[in-house]
């Protein structure tokens, strides 16, 4: 594969570098058929909207066959569409469409695990002596103290007497990645959706899918994020290599692994170019810093948000390359989480989170609904939510006594999961179906939605395509000019024959910032106003008031 041009700084240019990525839940995108669900022919009718961002690369969660114990997370038969996405033909034909917008369509890939309903957990589980019964991790006993990333022991005992292991739901019991015919059987699921044409994955969870099957105890500082133990499997930069060597060197795709529970210091050895296992990982420091270290939310500032990513800067050298994201279907809303979602800042804090999210260096993720200044909502009532993990935490919190509903929900309010899964509400009247929506839209629908958005849409798509434009916004230096304001994300982005300062008003206050005096790219004029957000070109030669790339 040619991929030989360098640039100045030293980066391989690579087509995935320069890509801008939509993320899709396609429960909630577009119901097309009036059965509640969003599905697959809704995304096609709704290729437009995603196009006219100007994205490169469409990210698709999973549209698997699925019992839907975690939504799609758990899948029972990798070859088939889910009956409620539509058919075999529905996704082809989702794929063309793609295809004919000039974007790309990355699947998501969910190996860690399969569904208890795919066939291979069927017969696993079958026997004691069938022959996939080592496709997955069995014990007589209960060899350890593991427990599941949605609450309770990650040991289940099954009928036969044995326990297996799940670092999710029961319903999602970890593959043996030792068995060499395990790993086969996952390379000829890659290769049947490369073959197609698809062009890369999200791999969910990839740093778990190697077992230490000694099974040490969990160590106690660790006993509240066990996924650095179940991140740090002996052989998992083998397997990757070998995934890599086998299946993505064949193909000129781009693949992202969830690396939940990597280190920064550990980052490298799965993205270096030159160890050939991932292109990019997706670091969780950055949205983990609302989340004490029981995972409760707890309040965060600016310089320690801002912190995350010179660390991560200067923890990854040229054969690095980061990924920058801010949301997913696991968190919480942008605009809510990191802006300022009432009504008087709303659309102006989400318009600054693109800025950010467009001019970081790392490719960016985008997802559903945040090009339109999506919200949380108020939940009020265990009843309201969809997650079984927060179904699970009101069972281990509240049912078992250890905290009151009021506190329940004051953290739910800020961490569910479920924020981020409502319907996209298409219109002022909704427009996510004609039928009942499988999950209730946010209660703001009518002023929070695709039409009344129009203005931060609009503020993304010109974002995208500045950064189309000028190869400083990718492949830039990056250098945080104010660490240590409360209030302002201030950094410049530096290659060879240009550079921008970019300028984030964290606050509703105006505030006095040293500002250059030209004409910024994007942004007003005069002092920065509340939640305001500013790109200026920066001159080669020093401008009159110093701004120029000379100043330090
Ligand atoms: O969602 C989380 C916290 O915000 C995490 O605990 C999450 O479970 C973790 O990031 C792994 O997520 C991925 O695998 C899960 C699935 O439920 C998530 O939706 C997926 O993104 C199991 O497949
Ligand atoms: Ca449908």
């Amino acid at each position: 594969m040619p991929h030989t041009e360098i640039t100045p700084n030293g980066y391989i240019r690579r087509w995935w570098k320069e890509a801008v990525v939509y993320q899709v839940y396609p429960r909630s995108f577009y119901d097309s058929n009036g059965d509640g669900i969003g599905d697959l022919r809704g995304i096609i009718e709704k290729l437009d909207h995603i196009k006219g961002l100007g994205v490169d690369v469409i990210w698709l969660s999973p549209h698997f066959d699925s019992p839907n114990a975690d939504n799609g997370y758990d899948i029972r038969d990798y070859r088939k569409v889910g009956a409620e996405f539509g058919t075999m033909q529905d996704f082809d034909d989702l794929l063309a469409a793609i295809k004919a917008a000039g974007m790309r369509l990355i699947i998501d890939l969910v190996v860690n695990h399969t569904s208890d309903e795919h066939q291979w957990f069927i017969e696993s589980r079958s026997s004691r002596d069938n022959p996939k019964r080592d496709y997955y991790i069995w014990s007589d006993h209960k060899p350890n103290d593991w427990t599941s990333i949605f609450g309770g022991p990650a040991w289940t005992k099954d009928e036969s007497g044995d326990w297996y292991l799940h670092l999710f739901d029961p319903k999602q019991p970890d593959l043996n990645w030792d068995n060499r015919e395990v790993r086969e059987g996952v390379y000829d699921i890659m290769c049947f959706w490369l073959d197609k044409g698809v062009d890369g994955f999200r791999m969910d969870v990839i740093p778990f899918i190697s077992k230490d099957k000694t099974f040490p105890n969990l160590p106690d500082k660790l006993r509240a994020k066990p996924q650095y133990i179940y991140a740090n499997g002996p052989k998992v930069h083998d397997y990757l290599h070998e995934m890599n060597r086998e299946v993505l060197s064949q193909y000129d795709v781009m693949t992202v692994g969830e690396a939940f529970g990597v280190t920064l210091e550990d980052t490298p050895k799965l993205i270096d170019e030159r160890r050939q296992e991932l292109d990019m990982i997706f670091q969780f420091a950055a949205v983990e810093v609302d989340r004490g270290p029981d995972g409760r939310w707890k309040p965060w500032t600016l310089p320690e948000f801002k912190a995350v990513f010179t660390r991560q800067d200067q923890a990854l050298d040229t054969h690095c390359w980061p990924t920058f994201f801010l949301s997913n279907h696991d968190n919480p809303r942008i605009v809510s989480r990191f802006g300022d979602d009432s009504p008087q800042w709303r659309e102006k804090s989400a318009m600054l989170l693109a800025t950010l999210t467009l001019t970081m260096k790392g490719t960016p993720f985008i997802y559903q609904g945040d090009e339109m200044g999506m919200t949380n909502r108020n939940f009020t009532d265990i009843n309201q939510f969809n997650d079984l993990w927060t179904k699970n935490a009101w069972q281990e919190e509240v049912v078992s006594g250890k905290w009151s509903e009021k506190a329940f929900f004051a953290n739910q309010n800020k961490v569910s999961r479920d924020h981020a899964r409502m319907p996209i509400p298409w219109t002022t009247e909704g427009g996510f179906t004609t039928g009942t929506p499988w999950f209730a839209l946010n209660p703001n629908f009518a002023e929070v939605n695709a039409e009344s958005g129009r203005a931060i849409y609009d503020h993304y798509a010109r974002l995208i395509a500045l950064r189309h434009r000028e190869p400083a916004l990718v492949y830039g230096d990056y250098k945080d000019i104010a660490p240590d304001h409360p209030q302002v994300f201030a950094y410049r982005r530096t290659f060879d024959t240009s550079a921008f300062l970019i300028i984030l008003n964290f606050s509703s206050q105006p505030v006095i910032f040293d500002l250059p005096d030209s004409e910024p790219v994007i942004g007003g004029s005069g002092p920065l106003q509340g939640w305001e957000s500013r790109i200026y070109r920066l001159q080669d030669a020093p401008s009159p008031c110093g701004a120029g790339r000379g100043r330090e």
